[in-house]
């Protein structure tokens, strides 16, 4: 406020006095930013209180940061990339017999569990622990997928300040993302110069493993992003995703020799690592032993799979697989695994504890990141499912993790809760229409649409010809239908295929052959103009990608500010009347907020919260929308 009386005194409007002055004094605007930062906190947590949390009692443990010292030879799989390149990284891992480990828990595991919905601060805390008390990890997989749409889109935080923060902390083992190929981390096609610069500055600013996959297991769709990352001299891991049952020979379209060729064709590709899918927790126990090793009998790359512990047996088949000989396996420190996540990294490292596999990892050591794990959990508790146990329907339905725990409370919020289990059979009805087709983002979510608008307007697989004729399906439907999520195994069924797109043409080539690059100098230059910032190349992929959700954050910061320093306890669940929390603002100094008092409503339907901050009476005035 004093700032701006001084610009608007007539004196100093005039130009009539010495403005050098505060061209001189950079610190006065740092004060007004400062006191706009206290501002803006304060009305976060009013208006949180006010009309979320009403100033509920909570009762959080604090997680409890380990602080491990660090050894002065912190040598890990990161350091093997530095001094020999992805090709001695591939070496290093074919003359392992441990099996390797990837970590999970900063991607997949709450993006699985509690709808990717973590926050950088409560990762960063326990990044330096992770690094140390588990440094024989192979890769610490702790971004892209859902993670970067999420970052901005709900937690209004950075997604490359999360990458650079992690990658400060964690200078020895291998970072590791999930890109959807062509789709990078969207749900459609992008411009292959996108993916490109993509792969580029994600690479610069921390990723050092690429798992890359195709939605319809298409390898033309993954050979772009694949060339790219060995160009960025950074390790390329192609996919197969499974899907099906490799042991049901009434499957015949997802068979052994499907995946084998699969795994060829990949290797071909220049791939290091071959990555197995399996995002539905669909490879069973036994399977996973038949894959790996018709697999190691006809690729010489190594072989990482991926699955979760939807049903139950997420350990076993792992474990099975190990047996195979497969030679790294993705798992989450044992607070953040099971269910629709990872099978628990502390499980397997105890199965293997004086086999021949030993994974080398101590199981004291691992169990104090679970144990910080365990007390961050519950700040979450509102992000979870409500899933208690594995299920084992998830064998019939074919549904990925992720969109499994979230499928509810998207079908809720259509009023469709009720037909819960209609729409899980439709998923399944709806596979079989396409001709049995592979299901992970951004496949998956077209089924899941193309499912919920099947059951929304009393569609049948049987009336669909009929009552399809008049309707204009979602927008992925007609994405899909089109060509622009790549080719499936097998093609489009025709007479669907009429019905949607109702005359328009499919295409049969890469769509991002045909997409016309994105400007990215023009994109900052805008972004800069627009937003008053000083646009980066990171700003301009982030804008390409995902143009109105990345413009909703930078007015979102603008208007209200920046709460990525904020605690998630606070954050979630704000304060109660006579508590206290600290804010950090920079190196040594913290923001104190106790919360005095919530007022009653008054008669224009405003509350007074009345804060203390660092000593100081502060009150903010918020309308109550309930
Ligand atoms: C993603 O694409 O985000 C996935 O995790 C797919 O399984
Ligand atoms: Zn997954």
């Amino acid at each position: 406020a004093f700032l701006i009386n001084v610009l608007n005194h007539p004196v100093f409007a005039k130009g009539e006095c010495n403005t050098s002055f505060i061209g001189n004094h950079s610190e006065l605007f740092e004060n007004s930013v400062k006191h706009d930062f206290e501002g803006n906190v304060v009305k976060f947590i009013a208006e949180k209180v006010v009309n979320e949390t009403h100033g509920a009692e909570k009762d959080f443990d604090v997680p409890i940061v380990p602080g491990a010292k660090k050894p002065d030879n912190l040598y890990g799989t990161k350091q093997i990339l530095e001094e020999k390149g992805a090709e001695g990284v591939v070496e290093w891992i074919k003359a392992q017999n441990k099996l390797l480990l990837t970590d999970t828990t900063m991607r997949d595991a709450h993006q699985s569990l509690m709808a990717t919905r973590v926050r950088t601060t409560d990762m960063i805390k326990i990044a330096k622990d992770t690094s140390i008390l588990a440094k024989d990890l192979f890769s610490i997989g702790c971004w892209g997928g859902a993670t970067f749409d999420v970052s901005y889109r709900f937690l209004k935080e950075s997604p490359w300040d999360r990458l650079r923060e992690i990658r400060k902390r964690v200078p020895n083992v291998l970072l590791q993302m999930l890109i959807r190929g062509s789709n990078a981390v969207g749900y459609k096609n992008y411009p292959d110069n996108v993916i490109k610069e993509f792969i580029k500055q994600a690479s610069d600013n921390g990723v050092d493993v690429f798992r890359i996959f195709d939605s319809l297991n298409w390898v033309k769709g993954m050979e772009l992003s694949i060339q790219e990352v060995i160009k960025n001299g950074k390790i390329a891991e192609a996919c197969i995703c499974y899907t099906g049952d490799i042991l049901d020979s009434k499957r015949s379209k997802y068979t052994l020799q499907y995946y084998i060729a699969k795994a060829k064709e990949i290797e071909k590709t220049g791939a290091h690592i071959l990555g197995i899918k399996d995002m539905s927790a669909l490879l069973k126990p036994y399977a996973a032993f038949k894959l790996v090793k018709a697999l190691k009998e006809n690729i010489s790359i190594p072989i990482h799979l991926h699955t979760h512990d939807t049903t139950g047996n997420g350990v076993a088949t792992c474990l099975m697989a190990a047996e195979a000989g497969v030679d790294i396996v993705d798992t989450a420190f044992d607070a953040m695994s099971g269910l629709t996540s990872q099978p628990s990294l502390n499980s397997i490292v105890a199965a293997l504890e004086n086999t021949e596999r030993d994974s080398g990892i101590n199981l004291d050591d691992v169990q104090k990141i679970s144990d910080y794990w365990n007390a961050v959990r519950p700040v979450y508790a509102q992000f979870e499912s409500g899933l208690k146990s594995g299920s084992t329907e998830i064998y019939k339905y074919e549904i990925p993790g992720g969109q499994y725990s979230n499928l509810k409370p998207q079908i809720e919020s259509f009023g469709l809760g009720h037909r819960f289990n209609e729409i899980k059979e439709m998923y399944c009805k709806v596979n079989t229409m396409l001709g049995d087709i592979v299901k992970v983002t951004p496949s998956s979510k077209m089924v899941g649409d193309l499912g919920i608008f099947m059951v929304k307007n009393d569609m049948t697989p049987e009336n669909f010809m009929e009552k399809g004729k008049d309707m204009a399906f979602p927008d992925s439907v007609v994405a899909y239908f089109k060509g622009m999520m790549g080719q499936p195994d097998g093609g489009f069924p025709e007479d669907i295929q009429k019905i949607v797109l109702k005359g328009e043409k499919a295409i049969t080539c890469r769509p991002g052959e045909l997409l016309p690059p994105e400007d990215f100098d023009a994109i900052m230059k805008d972004l800069s103009a627009k937003h008053g910032i000083e646009a980066t190349m990171e700003d301009a992929i982030s804008y390409a990608l995902y143009p109105d959700v990345f413009e909703a954050y930078l007015e979102y910061l603008k208007e209200y500010g920046d709460f990525s320093s904020i605690g998630s306890d606070i954050y979630f669940h704000g304060l109660a009347e006579g508590e206290t929390c600290e804010v950090k603002i920079g190196e040594g100094e913290a923001l104190v907020i106790t919360l005095l008092q919530i007022s009653k409503i008054d008669s224009e339907g405003y509350r007074t919260v009345t804060f203390e901050l660092n000593g100081n009476r502060t009150e903010v005035r918020v309308k109550d929308k309930s």
